[in-house]
């Protein structure tokens, strides 16, 4: 065991060769064609719906438009029920659209909304459900499509962690009403800063794809109060060349994800997020554990805290919950006894450094740190000081 030379964060960008790149570049400096759906978004867009399996995608500048006009093309309004265990976009694209925020507790093996809690948290004011595939792990997206059925409910699945999974050999985004996914630099596949919107119909592609350029129905026509929401040409071109290497990217996460296991099963209180038998394909975009209080040698926080002495930078993913947003914490179902099992989920969880230029070295580094430091007595450093800086 050592301390790495420089820190090693919990993300970093997959970059392509920079050559594939300027190639795409040069044409679209030849086109003189720089935004609103030119060549190089319709032939990522036709990509990205091929490789996400689903019937139809609309390309955004980011994670968090796309969920606002997502809100916006469902009519949501009244309240929808959320999950308080998300980044802050999920919450807060509900409340710019105006929405009544009602927050349901999470299953504390997938970390995801739970359908009980959907099902408790329905009045006649409720309109939709906003649930996050949490790590890219997928909700219980059956039950949810059940509960939705009988409420006559929209289903809007925050995607943002679930680019390329699969459940039942069906890509995640042809459940539900509309997916999002976020296209963000720290995802697994970016465009820098992008998004995208997958639904079930083309009717519904078109609106969306009407909302997103300002509600223009034409020339003439602007029918109702839309956004600009369009991913550009250059942000295009730099998806498709990152899109070339995600087989190779994906190979590497699956090694690093199996170097993890290797080292990590079987720690006293930590527990990694166990996969759905109904996966057929995984997202490999985070790599969460839990860390728990009652059994292990160090809590969450103090293992965050003792990696840093070895320059592993892990991020507590997602503390503070949304529900102890100032904006939200005095809503009746923020309350913590109203989500226990988020409440406790949220002092546990450890997103850990998950990226394909990790080398095997380092994640078997990083992975024996954690077992030493969760298996010694507090006061004893584990790593060879010979090679520290
Ligand atoms: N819904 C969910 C469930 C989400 O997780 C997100 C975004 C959204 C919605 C919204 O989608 P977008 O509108 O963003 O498309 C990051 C991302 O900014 C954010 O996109 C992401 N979720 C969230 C989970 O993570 P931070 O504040 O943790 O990012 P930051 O800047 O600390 O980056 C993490 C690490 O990545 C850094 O320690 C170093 C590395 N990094 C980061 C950047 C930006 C790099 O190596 N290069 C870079 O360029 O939010």
């Amino acid at each position: 065991m050592y301390k790495h030379e420089s820190p090693i964060f919990v993300a970093s960008p997959l970059l392509p060769e920079l050559s594939a790149v300027e190639e795409r570049l040069k044409q679209i400096w030849d086109s003189k064609w720089l935004t609103n759906i030119g060549p190089q978004h319709k032939e990522l867009e036709s990509a990205l719906r091929q490789h996400l399996r689903v019937p139809e995608l609309s390309l955004f500048c980011n994670g968090t438009i796309a969920l606002l006009t997502a809100g916006k093309a469902l009519n949501l309004s009244g309240e929808v029920i959320t999950t308080p265990f998300s980044f802050a976009a999920t919450p807060h694209s509900l409340s710019w659209m105006g929405v009544d925020l009602v927050f349901g507790d999470i299953d504390p093996h997938t970390l995801n909304l739970l359908p009980e809690a959907i099902e408790r948290a329905i009045t006649p004011r409720t309109t939709g459900i906003m649930a996050t595939h949490v790590f890219g792990t997928p909700c219980d997206v059956e039950a949810i499509e059940d509960i939705a059925k009988r409420h006559n409910l929209k289903v809007v699945y925050d995607g943002a962690h679930a680019f390329g999974l699969e459940v039942n050999n069906r890509g995640i985004g042809s459940y539900g009403d509309i997916t999002m996914y976020s296209f963000h630099a720290t995802k697994l596949f970016h465009t820098v800063e992008g998004g995208a919107l997958s639904c079930q119909d083309p009717d519904m592609k078109q609106h969306i794809d009407m909302l997103k350029n300002f509600a223009i129905r034409n020339e003439e026509e602007v029918f109702g109060i839309g956004i600009n929401g369009k991913l550009n040409e250059v942000q295009a071109a730099i998806g498709l060349s990152v899109l070339s290497v995600m087989d190779k990217e994906r190979t590497r996460r699956v090694r690093i994800y199996d170097i993890y296991k290797e080292v990590l099963t079987g720690v006293a209180g930590l527990e990694m997020v166990k996969i759905p038998d109904a996966v057929t394909r995984r997202s490999l975009q985070y790599m969460p554990v839990l860390v728990r209080k009652s059994e292990a040698r160090l809590s969450r926080n103090e293992l965050h805290t003792a990696l840093k002495e070895y320059n592993i930078i892990t991020r507590k993913y997602f503390h503070p919950l949304c529900t102890q947003y100032d904006c939200y914490k005095d809503l009746p179902s923020a309350a913590p006894d109203q989500i226990p099992n988020a409440t406790r989920i949220g002092s546990e969880c450890l997103a850990l450094p998950y990226y394909g230029s990790l080398k095997d070295e380092e994640a078997y580094n990083i992975a024996e740190v954690i077992r030493h430091l969760l298996s010694s007595p507090m006061n004893q450093k584990p790593y060879d000081l010979a090679r520290a800086c």
